[in-house]
């Protein structure tokens, strides 16, 4: 569990549940869902990811890796979206989002993993898709990205954003996110949640990037068990709060 030492040790003082968060970003709608589901009080501190407010030196001495979401918990601070959402169901009252038997537990935690594997292509999709026009890339822009961005491997992201995205690998991250969305059809086929009859972090983990697939223009329709289990889980308020309420 990514529990941190923060170089910005001012973080250490916060008291509370407190959100390093940005509105748009799956992996931060994914911790406000967990947050909404167990209702837990928590402060907001958003990050203007296109503002580039997660390169000033007070946010990479909190989130090392120089991205969003980071959770502080009375002064402890955890970073990755999936440890996070671990840790606020093992810390706070609350329905329990995550089963209790070492077997259960082996059937949410491969949803995870998927989730943090597809980041890749679900994020240069959305830079394609959804940023291009609306926040296009100049020389300047990446000259500052590089400049104040300590993680090399986000550097390089942002150059290739700004020379253009190979059209193969474009392709391929299409590919992975329809083999994503007929993997969750293919489980909803014998399962009421994605690791069993209970509701579980492993389906709080996924429905983000669904609904991004849906953004970037996936049909649903075509993933009849996904689509109902999407309507099932947008109709909970957990995801007008974490999510609509935000970008509606
Ligand atoms: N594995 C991390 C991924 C976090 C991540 O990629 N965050 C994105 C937003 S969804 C970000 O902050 N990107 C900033 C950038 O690329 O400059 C997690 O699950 O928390």
């Amino acid at each position: 569990m990514p529990i941190i030492e923060p170089e910005n040790h001012l973080v250490r003082e916060l008291r509370g549940v407190h959100l390093f968060h940005s509105p748009f970003s799956n992996c931060s709608q994914r911790t406000r869902l967990i947050l909404a589901e167990k209702k837990i009080p928590w402060e907001s501190h958003v990050i203007n990811l296109m503002e580039f407010e997660h390169l000033t030196p007070d946010y990479q001495g909190i989130h090392p890796k120089g991205v969003v979401p980071a959770l502080v918990h009375d002064g402890t601070v955890v970073i990755e979206s999936h440890d996070i959402i671990q840790y606020l169901d093992d810390h706070f009252l609350g329905p329990k989002l995550m089963p209790t038997t070492h077997h259960e537990k082996n059937l949410v935690f491969p949803w995870m993993e998927l989730g943090d594997d597809l980041q890749i292509s679900i994020k240069t999709l959305t830079y394609e898709k959804l940023f291009r026009d609306k926040f296009p890339p100049t020389q300047e822009k990446f000259a500052y990205y590089a400049a104040h961005q300590r993680n090399p491997n986000l550097v390089d992201f942002y150059r290739r954003y700004l020379e253009g995205f190979d059209p193969d690998d474009l392709a391929g991250y299409e590919a992975t996110v329809g083999d994503f969305l007929q993997r969750i059809d293919k489980q909803l086929e014998r399962t009421v949640w994605l690791a069993g009859p209970q509701i579980s972090l492993a389906d709080f983990s996924a429905v983000v990037n669904v609904h991004r697939a849906s953004k970037l223009g996936f049909n649903l329709n075509d993933y009849p068990y996904l689509e109902h289990w999407y309507n099932r889980i947008q109709a909970r308020p957990s995801f007008d709060t974490a999510i609509t309420a935000y970008v509606p």
